[in-house]
């Protein structure tokens, strides 16, 4: 097939960023750009490559660090501080945030998860990074200057490190997918301007959390189950690799929920470096997400790595979610007992 009426990933930034936008964040997308390649050379030789398993190390969120973690988060973190766009970045692998020295500062701010679904690398499944963008005119000097609500991003992305690599990446307005051609070592633009249709067609969610999920998360299962009752108008699909799941449904069109429950009481996802990304991206595409009563992005962080309840797809299975949530807490659902052997909060 001829390349050359394909546009690669540094193209379609400089000719489709808003004008407000061109030059540093333009230079910084393209950057993680080849991050995102670097870390795909070697999630491509995982197991043959001594890159499998766990470091030996706990991170800060008290999980087993495997190498490929490792080695996403120091290619992200090396490469964003040699582009020189980048102020000061927060990583769901690092205790603390990071400023880059004064020599290589730019004016943008990056959180990300650099090797999200990192459960599934042993088994070859798909995993990703996730990142997003805040403008950072000024040099940060506190923790409190990097905790911002996801309403202040620019940009957001992820990268899929599946059967093929590909690259998404959100301006707020629009949502653009990119593949990467492993013979050219480029992303050519293979879905422009991407939209979640408005049919739900699946539903992402570890149900074997069923005994611990408030009644609220238990009310919308039913009802979309209920909605099989006739004819298979939906179908169950989850990874446990949120990027991934992600993914898929904004393509098919499908919903993605982890809510707080009473094993997770604040909720197991991350707000900065995987919620707001991914809500930010589904609104531009189109879609919606809530906490329970409104959108991740509107929450104003009080910790880095703090956990947030999660629901993000389709608009209209989101609002139904909204729906329960405030049946809930009005009363209206009959609490549910506690599990037997509550196995404590992770
Ligand atoms: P990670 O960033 O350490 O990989 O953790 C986040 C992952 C998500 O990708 C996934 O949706 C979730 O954790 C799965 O959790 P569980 O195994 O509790 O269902
Ligand atoms: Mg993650």
């Amino acid at each position: 097939m001829p390349r050359v009426a394909q546009t690669t990933l540094t193209q379609h930034i400089l000719h489709n960023q808003p004008q407000r936008f061109r030059g540093a964040l333009s230079t910084l997308i393209t950057q993680i750009g080849v991050a995102a390649k670097m870390i795909a050379a070697q999630v491509r030789r995982a197991g043959i490559i001594e890159v499998w398993g766990e470091t030996g190390e706990v991170n800060v969120q008290g999980e087993e660090v495997q190498r490929l973690d490792r080695i996403a988060n120091d290619t992200f973190i090396s490469v964003l501080e040699q582009s020189g766009c980048v102020a000061a970045m927060a990583s769901e692998e690092e205790d603390d945030w990071l400023r880059v020295p004064a020599a290589l500062a730019g004016d943008y701010l990056v959180v990300f998860d650099p090797l999200d679904g990192s459960s599934n690398i042993d088994v070859s499944a798909s995993i990703g990074t996730i990142f997003g963008v805040y403008a950072c005119p000024s040099r940060p000097e506190r923790l409190e200057d990097v905790l911002r609500p996801g309403r202040d991003m620019v940009a957001a992305g992820y990268v899929i490190y599946g059967s093929s690599t590909v690259f998404v990446y959100a301006d707020g307005e629009r949502v653009d997918c990119f593949t990467l051609d492993p013979v050219v070592g480029e992303f050519f633009l293979s879905r422009p301007n991407l939209r979640i249709p408005d049919t739900l067609a699946m539903v992402s969610a570890n149900e074997l959390n069923e005994p611990y999920w408030p009644a609220w998360t238990r009310g919308l299962m039913g009802e979309l189950k209920e909605r099989n009752r006739a004819r298979r108008a939906l179908t169950g699909r989850h990874m446990g690799s949120l990027v991934a799941d992600f993914h898929r449904n904004l393509i098919k069109g499908g919903v993605f929920l982890y809510p707080v429950d009473s094993h997770n009481k604040r909720g197991k996802l991350r707000l900065l470096y995987e919620c707001n990304p991914l809500a930010f991206i589904a609104r531009a595409a189109g879609g919606a997400d809530t906490w329970g009563e409104g959108s991740v992005l509107d929450l104003a962080p009080e910790h880095l790595h703090q956990r947030t309840g999660f629901v993000v797809g389709v608009a209209e299975a989101v609002a139904r979610a909204e729906d329960w949530y405030a049946r809930e807490r009005r009363g209206e659902l009959a609490p549910l007992a506690p599990p037997a052997a509550p196995r404590g909060e992770r």
